[in-house]
């Protein structure tokens, strides 16, 4: 993997805001929905919940995502977030980890409602997990993901990633994915 694919960037967030930021989330109401991957459903071993724009619903895996309204700690996290970047985002999945046996398997953010040129941004808070970038032919790469750290992947494209389990991980983590929707319906009524 180029490393132009991905910037690793510790410390976004001090210990201490860190601490903070996951007693705030871990508050937020998490659930397992079934989702597709590559046609074969299944109930994943994270939980998620989804924060965005009013009006907006995103369809991912085969689910339908109809996200919250923006809270006050989620809306400080995507202001930080768009002033390192330079992009705005609409939209954020949440994922809870209860331990080092939660786990997402390998997939591309490659959904028709990304928008594509805009990076993925992505914050951690609580356990340490490690992500595998993966592609065919090519040797796989490994980033640690600290609590406090934002990583930004730049290309959806071609690489796969996954945060594989990790059993003797026994504290949660928190991931906060933030991203920017282009195709969304409208919510009726
Ligand atoms: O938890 C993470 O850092 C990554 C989660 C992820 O890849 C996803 O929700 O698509």
């Amino acid at each position: 993997m180029s490393s132009s694919n991905i910037t690793y960037i510790p410390n976004f967030y001090s210990q201490e805001e860190c601490n903070e930021m996951f007693t705030k989330l871990s508050k937020c109401p998490f659930k397992q929905p079934i989702i597709k991957v590559w046609d074969k459903s299944y109930r994943p071993l994270s939980k998620s919940c989804s924060y965005g724009d009013m009006d907006i619903e995103y369809e991912y895996s085969g689910h339908c995502e109809l996200p919250l309204p923006w809270n006050r700690t989620l809306s400080k996290i995507k202001s930080d977030v768009e002033k390192k970047t330079g992009f705005e985002y609409n939209f954020v999945l949440l994922n809870f980890y209860e331990s080092g046996q939660a786990k997402i398997g390998a997939h591309k953010d490659d959904e028709p409602s990304l928008d594509q040129s805009v990076d993925i941004a992505t914050l951690s808070f609580g356990a340490c997990r490690g992500m595998i970038f993966s592609k065919k032919g090519c040797k796989s790469v490994r980033q640690a993901l600290e609590a406090g750290s934002l990583l930004l992947i730049h290309d959806q494209k071609e690489w796969t990633h996954a945060i594989p389990p990790q059993p003797c991980v026994k504290e949660p983590r928190i991931s906060y994915l933030s991203s920017s929707l282009v195709f969304f319906t409208v919510k009726l009524g």
